[in-house]
């Protein structure tokens, strides 16, 4: 009989290299945390000294020896200088995060188009232009995980976002299309679709009113979520972990939604 599957050792990231982008704190940080913890040595970069310092510190008081990187992912000459980095200090990257991103809130008779570049930019072609600096090597080591941050935005629209939700569409696609590029190749590359999640980056949307109480999208989202509560970025660990390991072989081009069961609720009646 063939020696039996050892379920829990797939879910292992040990000799593994992980770059997670933007990872100095929000999301990315609770994803680098987690591949760590599951075995992977870990690097990530974002664009500023005082976040990667910051960072640097609470990744040691996590008991992480995470390698941090000033780097802007939407600019080719910095990505393939990371990569070549993070391959001379830690060895080639087999688990590829596309987590940095930006958001602008602005409705769209209001934005100007750069300000739609920038998000595109950072939201879509910074995961190409990533993908296409990692993939040659995950290529030549017949393995490869390329996990794309993508959103609620990748399948529902509102205002103010325009940029945004085609940006993360755009990435939910160009995620079943490396999947479809290089399946062969033995890379898989999935998605995470977190729902609302309690970061910096929504901040302005659970910020208390002047009177003391809740802002509206916060009790709009909470109504809207079947859990019933903001996600953390705790809540996105497992999943990642899962993705990123051999556990996930046969999972390709898939976009796991986090989010508390939103998609999947029409919404609480207002009382
Ligand atoms: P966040 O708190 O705003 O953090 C964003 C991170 O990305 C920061 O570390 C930032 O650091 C870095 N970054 C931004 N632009 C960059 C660039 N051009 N190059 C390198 N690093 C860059 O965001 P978050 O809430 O953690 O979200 C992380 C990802 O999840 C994003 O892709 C976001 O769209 C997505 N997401 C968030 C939510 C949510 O509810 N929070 C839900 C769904 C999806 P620097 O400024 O120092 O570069
Ligand atoms: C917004 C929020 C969302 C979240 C996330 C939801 O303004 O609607 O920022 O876009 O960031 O993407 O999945």
């Amino acid at each position: 009989m063939d020696r039996p599957f050892d379920v829990m050792g797939s879910f292992s990231l040990e000799g593994k290299v992980a770059l997670v982008t933007g990872a100095a704190y929000g999301i990315g940080f609770a994803i680098a945390s987690a591949l760590a913890q599951a075995g992977a040595r870990v690097a990530f970069n974002c664009r500023s000294q005082e976040h990667l310092d910051a960072a640097l510190e609470d990744y040691r008081a996590a008991g992480i020896d995470a390698r941090g990187y000033i780097a802007d992912v939407c600019d080719e000459a910095q990505v393939a200088d990371l990569v070549a980095k993070v391959a001379d200090e830690l060895g080639t990257i087999d688990i590829l995060v596309n987590n940095a991103g930006i958001i602008k809130r602005i409705p769209m008779e209001e934005m100007s188009v750069s300000d739609f570049r920038q998000v595109v930019d950072t939201d879509l072609t910074a995961p190409f232009i990533m993908a296409k600096a990692v993939i040659p090597a995950m290529v030549e080591k017949g393995h490869g995980k390329i996990i794309n941050i993508c959103s609620m935005m990748s399948e529902l629209g509102r205002e103010t976002v325009s940029a945004y939700a085609a940006a993360k569409g755009g990435l939910k696609m160009l995620t079943r299309n490396i999947c479809s590029e290089f399946g062969e190749a033995n890379i898989q590359c999935n998605g995470i679709g977190p729902g609302y999640i309690a970061t910096p980056q929504t901040a302005p949307l659970r910020e208390r009113q002047a009177d003391g109480s809740r802002h509206p999208f916060d009790a709009f989202i909470v109504s809207k979520t079947p859990a019933g509560r903001w996600g953390t970025p705790e809540d996105l660990m497992g999943p990642a972990v899962f993705l990123a390991s051999d556990a996930s072989d046969f999972v390709n081009g898939h976009i796991l939604y986090v989010d508390g069961g939103i998609l999947a609720y029409i919404g609480k009646q207002p009382a």
